[in-house]
């Protein structure tokens, strides 16, 4: 029903509307990843904002880099949120109790965990960006890119040294959090292992504040064990070398695992573009890229080339397909008739071509398969960051129709001028979050 969206704006409008929003959600050093439901810097939002950024101003694109790096832990982690001084979200610093790690920088409150490595993507691209607006752009953005390029270089290898998993070389992941995709059916079974302990200290939700309807949100039982991680991570203190030893939930990621492959690819693309002296590291990251990209590729059904993630406290294959099954096509891991496959099932009837969507891009989840449900958040809807990573992927692969399909379609979902923090996938609605920084980024890129 139309009701549910508000007409569709002219491109000019809708440009105009996605720079409102960053400079609404902007503190001057950080925009944050949307006004009410999230308050401060998120790690992975904010690479997609600079990218948004960089469409209005280059210089502020970087600044919101060097924002985010100079949270950056001591021994490479990249922490998942930068804290403002905002109140309204749960978990605060004070709840994370990172105050006292020794790794955090003094001069900023951060969480204690991370998120999906796509920084050395946004800053590849915002140098492309650069390149296509003025010469001093240029000259900013690569000075830039030659001074924080070895920060990059030590997040990938934290990643590497602490989180690559010896057993299948996934890119381990101990919360839900850490993937992006907090609530999706994937945790499902490794949330099981989770048990909140009676000593699980008392909380209030802020979260359900921000958006129309409960049920757009996880459920307050799933919200218990997201707390309870976090009271693991406190009592290890968060020390990178025995959380991924003895946290509940313990997984091998396929999606940040073929990020991370990408975004080594790019940190050594941009090693080579800038003339930086630094062969050893460069021959790590592509070590670092190739097992990554074999990892992805050792995960997926040989069928169907669908990846599965890893439970790695029982060593179990998680069967749920969820859109992260995809992820092959994201790092061209897969042998070409396996990827074709992988590829038709992702814009066939089941997932992005599905008949009944209002757009045609893929859903968090398949109305196709049993945890799908349309309005919750990571168990359905879409969301049009993800879109853009995929039809990013594809413009890479060097599959432009396709890309331009996506970016299109992507359109198509933002048009309202909204910008949903995600969609409902038959209607279109927004959900969550409005004036989502990170929508708002998103479409600029397809915009400009
Ligand atoms: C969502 O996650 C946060 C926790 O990190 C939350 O629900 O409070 C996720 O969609 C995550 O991927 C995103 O980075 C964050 C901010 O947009 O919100």
């Amino acid at each position: 029903p139309t009701d549910l969206r508000a007409p569709e704006l002219p491109p000019t409008t809708l440009a105009a509307r996605a720079a409102a929003v960053l400079r609404d959600n902007d503190t001057g050093t950080l925009v944050t990843a949307s006004p009410k439901l999230y308050p401060h810097m998120w790690s992975w939002d904010a690479a997609f904002i600079a990218i948004g950024l960089a469409h209005l101003d280059v210089n502020r694109a970087l600044t919101e880099l060097d924002t985010l790096l100079s949270a950056q832990w001591s021994d490479g982690m990249i922490p998942h949120i930068v804290f403002t001084d905002a109140t309204s979200y749960f978990p605060g610093p004070d709840r994370w109790g990172t105050d006292s790690v020794p790794q955090r920088p003094p001069h900023v409150r951060t969480s204690g965990i991370c998120q999906p490595p796509v920084h050395a993507i946004a800053l590849r691209r915002i140098v492309d960006i650069a390149r296509h607006v003025s010469r001093d752009d240029v000259e900013l953005a690569e000075t830039f890119a030659a001074r924080t390029w070895p920060a990059l270089y030590r997040w990938h290898r934290w990643l590497a040294r602490h989180r690559m998993s010896e057993s299948c070389g996934l890119i381990t992941i101990v919360h839900g959090w850490e993937s992006g995709m907090d609530n999706s059916p994937r945790w499902d079974a490794p949330y099981a292992h989770v048990q909140p302990g009676p000593d699980l200290p008392p909380y209030v939700r802020l979260d359900l504040l921000g958006v129309d309807d409960p049920n757009e949100r996880p459920s307050d039982a799933e919200y218990d064990r997201y707390l309870w991680l976090i009271e693991q991570l406190r009592r290890a203190d968060y020390d990178p070398e025995v959380v991924p030893k003895t946290l509940d939930f313990r997984v091998g990621d396929v999606f940040t695992t073929a990020l991370f492959a990408i975004a080594c690819d790019d940190l050594v693309e941009l090693a080579h573009e800038l003339s930086l002296d630094a062969p050893d590291e460069v021959a790590e990251l592509r070590t670092w890229a190739a097992h990554a990209r074999e990892a992805v590729a050792h995960s997926a059904d040989p069928d169907t080339g669908l990846a599965f993630d890893k439970d790695l406290r029982n060593g179990d294959t998680t069967r749920t397909t969820t859109v992260a099954a995809f992820s092959p096509l994201l790092c061209s891991a897969l042998p070409e008739h396996l990827e074709h496959r992988l590829l038709t099932h992702l814009t066939g009837p089941a997932w992005a071509g599905h008949p009944k969507f209002h757009a045609a891009v893929a859903p968090s989840v398949s109305p196709t398969e049993p945890g799908f449900d349309a309005r919750r958040y990571w168990r359905g809807p879409q969301w049009p960051v993800l879109v853009w990573l995929f039809s990013f992927a594809f413009q890479r692969r060097g599959w432009t129709g396709l890309a331009r399909n996506w970016r299109e379609q992507g359109l198509r979902l933002v048009a309202d001028g909204s910008f949903g923090e995600y969609y409902e996938p038959f209607t279109g609605e927004p959900l969550g979050s409005t004036q989502q920084s990170w929508t708002a980024a998103v479409t600029l890129d397809w915009l400009c």
